[in-house]
């Protein structure tokens, strides 16, 4: 059997306690100042985040990533990169989402890419935490560069088929991706329902704004909720929604 790394272990400890994740994106492409940076991810951290995702689809070079995670290790949490390709390879970070995007119809995104970077993975000692991605809904970016076939929001059925699929190959994780500024997110009776159906760790992200809907999905049985936008856009808010789901953990 595969021996979890060190951030995979941290991760399932958070989960075996019952304490929703927390995932801070920093899309390198969006940061315009370093110190800007240093301060909003202090914030973050103070807040109690449980981790970085970096990572981005168009605009990140592999100088960029490495300058964010440089900025980041001040904080004693986890970063790990959420790749768009194989330019997002760092020996900075901890970790990596090795990832599947299982509802593409281009194969580079399915096992391609993926092939391209494990030996270099490998090489660097970087951690994968095998992950399935699948865009759901709205998309944005994500779907139209990686030619995914999307689940549409309202067929759940669709998603659990997708979600059974990653488990019963060996993933960890189901990313369910409704796309980075999406105007709408995954429904939390989606997450409710691939949750009865598989036991496959959900992380769901893209174009979560508000308190209310992280805990409602986290209710609904995500693990781990991922907020990228609202970081950039209202840094207040967005410290409002790790602290709406510590007080569900506290509560429930
Ligand atoms: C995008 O799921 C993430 O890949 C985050 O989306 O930027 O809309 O929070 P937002």
């Amino acid at each position: 059997m595969r021996i979890k790394g060190k951030t995979a272990s941290y991760l399932q400890k958070l989960i075996d306690e019952g304490q929703p994740i927390h995932f801070s994106l920093i899309d390198p492409d969006k940061v315009k100042d370093l110190e800007g940076l240093g301060r909003v991810a202090s914030s973050l951290y103070r807040a109690g985040t449980s981790a970085f995702l970096i990572g981005g689809t168009l605009g990140v070079s592999k100088e960029k990533l490495d300058g964010i995670i440089h900025v980041l290790q001040d904080f004693r949490i986890p970063k790990i990169i959420f790749p768009s390709n194989i330019n997002l390879i760092s020996e900075k970070a901890d970790a990596i989402l090795f990832m599947s995007l299982l509802n593409s119809d281009d194969l580079y995104y399915v096992i391609g890419a993926q092939v391209s970077a494990s030996i270099i993975v490998k090489t660097i000692g970087l951690e994968p935490i095998p992950t399935g991605y699948l865009i759901v809904g709205h998309g944005g970016t994500a779907a139209h560069i990686g030619r995914a076939r999307v689940v549409p929001y309202d067929n759940p059925e669709l998603a659990v088929a997708y979600a059974l699929a990653a488990e019963y190959m060996g993933m960890e994780y189901l990313y369910l991706e409704a796309g980075s500024g999406a105007p709408e997110t995954v429904r939390p009776e989606m997450v409710k329902f691939v949750s009865k159906y598989s036991n496959i760790n959900l992380i769901v992200g893209g174009g979560i704004r508000t308190p209310e809907r992280a805990v409602e999905l986290v209710r609904a049985g995500a693990k781990a909720i991922v907020t990228g936008n609202v970081i950039e856009s209202d840094i207040e808010r967005a410290i409002k929604i790790i602290e709406a789901m510590q007080r569900v953990y506290k509560i429930e």
